[in-house]
Parts: C-alpha cells; structure tokens; sequence
C-alpha cells in the first residue's frame, strides 16, 4: 500500500480490483498511477501500476491513454451529471456549486463539459456536465469518474440514458433522480427541484453515502480543525494518521476518538475504524 495514498486512490483501486473488462481495469490502473503519490517510498509501486497497464493495453490492442477531455480530477471525488437535454443539469450544478453558468430553455445549451466544484460540509465533490449530445470524448469521463447522477423527467428518458449507462457499464455507480420536481408529479424514489428547493438535502446525503467516503474531523492543542480529512469508508486510524503526515505514522502512540458516544474520548489504537464525523486527537509516543 502506498503511503500518503489520496481517497481518489483507494476508490481508483477498487474499481481496480473489482473491473470486468479490461477498458475498465486500464482507466482504473490510469487514475491509480494520477493519483499514488510521487515519492522514493512509491517507486516501486509506481513501476508495478505501469507494467499492469502496459501489458493490459497491449493485450487489448489499444495505446492511446484517454485523459478524460482533459479535465484534470480535482477535489475528493468526481462526479458526472448526465441527463437528456434541457433535464435540468446546468441549474443543478448552478445550484450546488454557485457556478455562473448558462441556464437556457433551449435545447442543447450546454456543449462542452461544464465542471464546478461542489463544498458539501468541507468535503470538495468536482461535478462535471456531460453534454446531452453524449459524444464519445465526454462520455469517456463516466468510466473514470466516483458517480454518475443521471437526471429524468419522465420514464422514457430515464430508459434511454439508462441504456446508454449499461453499455458504458457504470450503472452500478449511478443515481437516478426525477428533475423538475415542482413541475413533474412522477412517482421517484427520488427527486429534487431547484425551483422550489425540495429533494436538494436528501440528494445530497445520498450522493455522500453512494460515494463511501467519511469526513473525519482533526484535533489539536484543544482545536477541532474545521476543514475534514476526506477518507474511504472502512479506514482506520493508521489510513488518517498516513494521510496527514507519514510522521504521525511513524511516531503514533495512541488516539483519542470524540464522537456522540458514551465512549467519547477513549482511547484507540491504529487499527481502530473511523466513522462519519469522529473528532481524532493523535498522540504521539
Ligand atoms: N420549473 C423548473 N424548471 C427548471 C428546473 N431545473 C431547470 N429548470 C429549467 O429547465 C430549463 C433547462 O435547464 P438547464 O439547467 O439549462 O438544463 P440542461 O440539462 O443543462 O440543458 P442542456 O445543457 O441544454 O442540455 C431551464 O429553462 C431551467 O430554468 C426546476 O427544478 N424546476
Ligand atoms: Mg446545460
């Protein structure tokens, strides 16, 4: 495992570990090598990442790395929003992000990747636009990206992206939502209006937890820092303490875990996991 590994790693290795096709495996293997970071103590790993892929792309003949448009992934996770044209994509990221951008009755207003990035409570979500003309160079972002929100205004959209979501084979990391919600009566397991407003908050706590990330909050000399350490679900003290300082590592002694508790305040050791929202006090030895 490497150290000082970014949550965009860990996610790029599951996608990794669990690809079925080798286009899947060499975009995962690509944003793994992105994202390790470049350090001695990585090298080797960094060679191994290169070899897998080198062999991958000559095994499925192909040589051309796709860099995504080059839209460089930026923030804890990346998420594409896809829809039909006019469905509502532009006002949603205009929504969540206060992103100037053109909102428009007419159809096809959007025709280049519009990216902004999203702060959901300190954690930074980079949300991408996928034209509704669904070209190949933009559609390449959904096999790279953490989430896929695909907005509908009724069945017969919804049946059309979902194809074309099948056959990208992202379905398994995608969230379907009924746009429009004041204007649109359709029955939906979920649904939202910029209009009105309503939707917005459940959105964004399912969003969070379909993409299996944990904010975890850090405390020093009796200050709780503001801005959260953005993890994968499942790590440990050792993942945090790694992710702040390879020092913290080394020198680790124990930690003070505060949460909502009876237990708040205890004392753990590196293999304790983290949950949403612990405050972590690290000592050293
Ligand atoms: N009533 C209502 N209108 C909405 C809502 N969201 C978007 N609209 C309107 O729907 C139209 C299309 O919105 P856009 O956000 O531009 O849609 P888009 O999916 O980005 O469209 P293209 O980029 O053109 O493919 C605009 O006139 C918006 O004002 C909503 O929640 N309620
Ligand atoms: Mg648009």
């Amino acid at each position: 495992m490497p150290t000082n590994a970014s949550p965009l790693y860990y996610l790029a290795e599951e996608r990794y570990l669990n690809a079925e096709t080798k286009d899947e495996k060499i975009a995962a293997l690509e944003e793994m090598i992105r994202e390790i970071p470049k350090h001695k103590g990585t090298e080797n790993v960094q060679a191994q990442l290169r070899t897998k892929l080198a062999k991958l792309k000559k095994q499925s003949g192909k040589r051309k790395t796709s860099k995504g448009e080059g839209i460089e992934k930026a923030g804890d996770a990346q998420l594409c929003v896809i829809g039909e044209t006019n469905s509502g994509k532009s006002s949603l990221l205009k929504y969540l992000t206060g992103k100037n951008i053109r909102i428009d009755d007419k159809k096809y207003t959007t025709t280049k990747p519009e990216v902004a990035i999203f702060n959901f409570d300190g954690a930074k979500l980079q949300l991408i636009e996928i034209p509704s003309l669904f070209e190949n160079a933009h559609m390449s972002l959904l096999t790279t990206c953490n989430l896929v929100l695909c907005l509908y205004t009724n069945m017969k959209e919804k049946k059309k992206i979902g194809d074309l979501l099948k056959r990208r084979r992202v379905l398994s990391k995608t969230i379907f939502v009924l746009s429009k919600s004041d204007l649109n009566k359709e029955k939906a397991y979920m649904k939202f209006s910029v209009q009105s407003g309503e939707g917005v908050e459940e959105l964004k706590n399912l969003i969070w937890r379909k993409l299996g990330l944990i904010r975890i909050y850090t405390k020093a000399n009796n200050k709780i820092e503001k801005k959260p350490v953005v993890l994968k679900k499942g790590s440990t003290i050792k993942t945090l303490a790694i992710e702040i300082h390879k020092d913290l590592f080394t020198d680790f002694n124990f930690a003070r875990i505060f949460d909502n508790t009876q237990f708040s305040g205890k004392r753990v050791g590196l293999k304790y996991k983290l949950k949403e929202g612990d405050i972590v006090e690290i000592h050293r030895g």
